[in-house]
């Protein structure tokens, strides 16, 4: 283990769960810099907060879509916040609750002016969705930063990855002034995991490590 990855561990395992909210304005700790995910339910949201903080129960995963149904607020070391956020696209969970779950997520987006950076997942092997267009245009429209993480690559070949990579950074040309990044990941192998960890620590800080 390098020196640069045992104390970002370090960093992020000092971390505790603030809440769950289903109103924006009572959202807490607005005075640090925060980042949230955001992707189809099943992408692999709070497993990959629990790969990056070092915790393996801190989000609650589940094998069972539609497990995330509040914005949920982790701070680490008082010094920035993460927010598991519900995700989107599945079928079996009623439009009632899906309309109230699409709305949180929007008023949070829009509303949240801590808001730093938005990690988007996509699952590696099912690509890009209708639906994550969508949230692309959004948040480029809400003039916010983003950055993709293709997640559970533990189950594709390289060359596949490499395709939807390529096939991504194509689609980015459209959002210039609002994507920075693509992250390749696997929460059950650990890969991708400290860029991440860099990348929100820096945030949290205003110079490069
Ligand atoms: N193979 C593999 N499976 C993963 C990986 N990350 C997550 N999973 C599995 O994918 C399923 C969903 O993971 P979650 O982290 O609960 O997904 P989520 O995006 O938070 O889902 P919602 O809360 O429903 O929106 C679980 O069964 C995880 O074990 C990974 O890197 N590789
Ligand atoms: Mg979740």
């Amino acid at each position: 283990m390098t020196d640069a990855s045992r104390f970002l561990n370090i960093f992020f395992s000092k971390n505790n769960f603030i809440g769950s909210f289903n109103e924006v304005q009572n959202i807490p700790n607005k005075h640090l810099p925060e980042c949230c995910f955001l992707g189809r339910s099943n992408v692999g949201k709070s497993s990959i907060i629990n790969a990056i903080t070092k915790s393996k129960k801190l989000a609650k995963t589940s094998k069972t879509p539609g497990r995330t149904q509040a914005v949920n607020l982790f701070e680490i070391n008082k010094k920035i916040n993460i927010v598991d956020l519900p995700g989107y696209g599945y079928a079996k969970i009623s439009i009632n609750i899906r309309d109230q779950l699409q709305h949180l997520t929007k008023s949070y987006l829009t509303q949240r002016n801590n808001l730093k950076k938005i990690f988007i997942l996509i699952d590696c092997k099912l690509g890009i969705k209708n639906l994550d267009i969508y949230n692309f245009d959004f948040i480029a429209n809400s003039n916010k930063l983003f950055s993709i993480i293709l997640t559970k690559i533990d189950k594709n070949s390289k060359n596949f990855i490499n395709e939807q990579k390529n096939s991504l950074f194509s689609l980015m040309k459209n959002y210039p002034n609002n994507f920075s990044n693509i992250y390749v990941s696997s929460s059950n192998k650990n890969i991708g995991i400290l860029d991440i960890q860099k990348d929100i620590y820096n945030l949290s800080k205003n110079y490069e490590i």
